[in-house]
């Protein structure tokens, strides 16, 4: 029993860091925040992409759109405030396994903000976000 406890213990060691949870997609506002079909809104940490009637912001929302349209899974990391300024849920946001976030940064479409340089929660994946960023180019 004690043996069964101890390696209870040690899987769980191995299952619990990042707990993705899978949510329904109500739809895209913008290539940075998605409305669930729970009535809550999600903001991903750490990018920022344009906003209406800026350069970049259709092709920034279509390519989210296209990726989590429909459903996604949240990943809340420790460390980051649970909501921002304006009540939306912050969230490393996952399709198809793939950070969704990261993968906009990666094509230009996002830049890495909002993060420890900026004056906000540092985050995980702050390094990664900033180093994919200053790699590729902004489709802007
Ligand atoms: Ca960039």
């Amino acid at each position: 029993m004690k043996l069964l406890s101890v390696a209870l213990l040690v899987l769980g060691a191995f299952l619990v860091p990042v707990p993705a949870q899978a949510v329904g997609v109500d739809y895209v506002v913008d290539g940075d925040t998605i409305r669930l079909r729970s009535g809550a809104y999600v903001r991903l940490i750490g990018i920022d992409t344009p906003e209406v009637g800026e350069c970049g912001y259709q092709a920034a929302k279509r390519k989210l759109d296209q990726w989590v349209g429909g459903q996604a899974r949240l990943v809340n990391p420790g460390g980051v405030d649970d909501r921002d300024g304006y009540d939306r849920l912050l969230r490393y946001v996952h399709d198809a396994g793939r950070d969704t976030g990261l993968a906009l940064i990666r094509l230009g479409l996002a830049k890495a903000r909002y993060d420890g340089l900026d004056g906000y929660d540092r985050h995980p994946r702050q390094d990664a976000y900033r180093a994919a960023d200053r790699r590729s180019r902004d489709v802007c």
